[in-house]
């Protein structure tokens, strides 16, 4: 299956939230003000924001839709078109060619989201592209999360460097960079704890591993990636907040797309924050990421 049709897959359950609604709204033919409070209560349905159905609204009533012209069509092409020039500019690749060699990624985000299962993908898709990946399991904090990745790490054959549960996951994060350095690989990605009710003790976790990183490579890290979990729905635009105070993040992956009505939650947090979008999650197995397209995603949402 190609990604685009893996991607409406995934996001089926939000395009058949909205073109059912779509469909009941302009079903019945109702004065325009009905038809757009129909609108937004289902645009609020599927997490988009209300910062966007505001947005989304002025524009419309700027266009002075005719009778005739308020059909489901121009409607979707409207919205469809709003949606993809907020996502545009956010397109990033993470998996573009990198002149830094190792390449360090740092991966955060609260528990269960996603942050494991995320770098055995990542890890997998550089691989196939032929290059050298270590993990570092500096989530110590957990013994199933360091077994987890060592899983992953022995399914798609790539090298750990990971201590005993409680250890210090700066030293972890420091051997795996070390290693990478000597042994010239092309890109080091630590899994990182994600205890966010215990925001001060997360925070200097992380300024530490990223100090012992910078003894070794003054830029590290290149990348601090936030995870988020498509099914929490606006609870992850808290998090984003939460987590850009503890460390700056450069880009963002959404998982779990493929399980939730409410993947408008990436077009709020776009809108709102602005942070680049690296890839989609779209199920638990190796393949199940794909590099983030805002046509795409547009498409797909509107695809049933
Ligand atoms: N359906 C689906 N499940 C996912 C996806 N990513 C992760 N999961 C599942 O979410 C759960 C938590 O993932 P994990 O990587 O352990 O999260 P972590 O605590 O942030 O490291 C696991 O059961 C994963 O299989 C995804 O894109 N789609
Ligand atoms: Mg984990």
């Amino acid at each position: 299956m190609g990604f685009f049709s893996k991607l409406q897959e995934s996001l089926k359950k939000t395009s058949d939230s909205f073109s059912k609604g779509f469909d009941n709204i302009f079903n019945k033919s109702k004065p325009d003000i009905e038809l757009l409070e129909s609108i937004e209560d289902l645009l609020l349905k599927t997490d988009v924001g209300i910062h966007f159905v505001e947005d989304f609204k002025n524009k419309l009533a700027k266009q002075k839709y005719s009778q005739e012209s308020l059909t489901k069509e121009n409607f979707i092409k409207s919205i469809s078109d709003e949606i993809e020039e907020i996502l545009k500019p956010l397109e990033k690749n993470f998996f573009r060619e990198e002149s830094k060699k190792p390449t360090i990624t740092l991966v955060c985000g609260v528990n269960g989201v996603g942050k494991t299962t995320t770098i055995g993908k990542i890890a997998k898709k550089l691989k196939d592209n032929g290059k050298k990946v270590i993990v570092g399991a500096a989530d110590t904090f957990r013994a199933a999360a360091i077994d987890q990745l060592e899983m992953w790490c022995k399914k798609i054959d790539v090298p750990i460097i990971k201590s005993d549960i409680g250890s210090d996951p700066a030293s972890v994060a420091y051997k795996a960079l070390d290693t990478a350095k000597n042994q010239n690989l092309d890109h080091c990605i630590i899994d990182t704890a994600g205890r966010l009710q215990n925001k001060k003790n997360l925070m200097e976790e992380f300024a530490k591993i990223i100090r012992v990183l910078k003894k070794i490579e003054n830029e590290a890290p290149h990348e601090t990636i936030l995870i988020l979990d498509a099914t929490t729905g606006q609870n992850a635009l808290n998090q984003v907040e939460e987590f850009q105070k503890i460390t700056p993040i450069t880009g963002i992956i959404m998982a779990k797309l493929d399980g939730t009505a409410k993947g408008g939650i990436l077009i709020a947090i776009a809108k709102k924050f602005k942070i680049p979008i690296y890839a989609l999650g779209l199920g638990e197995k190796e393949n199940d990421i794909t590099n983030f397209n805002a046509k795409e995603f547009s498409a797909a949402i509107f695809k049933s």
